[in-house]
């Protein structure tokens, strides 16, 4: 091995070090909190990501399907704030994936001649290369550069990259695993990238019939109950915890007072599990609080908006009227 090649070998391990210790204070923090807690930001491992593929085929969790069909049919409705005519622009997704939904939305932009390039952001190397590979193949002409990184991270080095107009989006109802206060702050800190008509992007769950909601999250195939309990095995393998898998239930809560779908595991009995030298006792039927997923009504969307520096625009919806893509501009 080379000189160069043992230093970056060195600095990746020192990376995972530190993201392994992040990932245990976290834990331990969490666990050691009168009301217990794990962050669904931990869900996302080899195994979660598959079973987060699962879930979004599942029958049940309808989210991925509505906010694919606005995107098939009102690419165009979801531009119209921005005369992607008359000026280059950048779209920048944050927390891409596998970009399937944005392909639609790309392939309107070539069409229609658009001087554009997409710049999708992701934490994880992987799921660029296959999103740059997949785009490369079937979209030929589209100009893309991936950005590896942090939502805020990769925010910053794309203003010192370029100074075209911005089109961000966020899709998925990835804003709904963020609690009110952290999702104000998130939309007023975008708002700091953004320059006055630039446009937002976001994708809403919105408030239904709460039976509707519920069995999203608690689908019938169990991939729910699974993608929590994987986080047990996560801490598990990554951190030398002795969880018993069996020894925990998944419980999923609808409330429509404030649209907040939560997930928890329940102890099954008095147990004591073991993490880094570190005892944490569960006493029976103790919850651990493990992930929100918020519902918004119109005005709530309306209202987030106007409280962090953006002009509310327009509502694109699927046909059922389940899903909101809001558009916005920075003020
Ligand atoms: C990927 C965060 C949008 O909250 O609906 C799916 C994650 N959790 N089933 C969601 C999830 C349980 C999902 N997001």
């Amino acid at each position: 091995m080379s000189g160069t090649n043992t230093a970056l070998a060195s600095v990746q391990e020192a990376q995972e070090t530190s993201a392994n210790e992040a990932f245990l204070n976290d834990v331990l923090s969490g666990l050691t909190q009168p009301q217990k807690k794990l962050s669904s930001k931990y869900f996302y491992d080899e195994t979660g990501d598959s079973l987060f593929q699962q879930i979004m085929r599942c029958e049940d969790y309808y989210l991925t399907r509505c906010e694919m069909e606005v995107f098939r049919e009102s690419a165009a409705d979801l531009l119209s704030a921005l005369d992607i005519h008359q000026q280059e622009f950048d779209l920048i997704e944050l927390g891409a994936g596998d970009g399937v939904k944005t392909r639609h939305m790309l392939r309107y932009l070539s069409e229609e001649g658009a001087d554009f390039r997409y710049l999708p952001v992701d934490i994880s190397a992987h799921i660029l290369k296959v999103l740059c590979e997949g785009i490369q193949q079937n979209l030929t002409g589209v100009k893309i550069q991936p950005f590896e990184g942090d939502y805020f991270d990769a925010l910053s080095r794309i203003d010192d990259y370029s100074e075209r107009r911005k089109v961000l989006l966020f899709l998925g109802s990835n804003i709904g695993n963020m609690p009110v206060e952290d999702c104000q702050t998130f939309c007023i800190k975008l708002a700091e990238h953004m320059n006055p008509g630039d446009v937002l992007i976001t994708g809403f769950d919105l408030k239904k019939d709460p039976r509707t909601i519920l069995r999203a999250y608690d689908d019938s195939d169990g991939l729910t109950r699974d993608f929590n309990l994987n986080l047990l095995r996560r801490i598990n393998n990554e951190l030398g915890a002795d969880f018993d898998l069996n020894g925990f239930e998944h419980y999923q809560t609808y409330n429509p007072l404030n649209g907040a779908c939560q997930s928890f595991l329940i102890s099954q009995r008095e147990q004591n599990i073991r993490i880094a030298g570190q005892v944490i006792s569960f006493e029976q039927h103790e919850p651990v609080f493990m992930e929100v997923s918020r519902k918004f009504s119109l005005s709530d969307i309306d209202d987030l908006a106007t409280t962090t520096g953006f002009i509310p625009v327009k509502h694109c919806s699927d046909s059922k009227g389940w899903f909101v893509n809001a558009v916005w501009t920075k003020k």
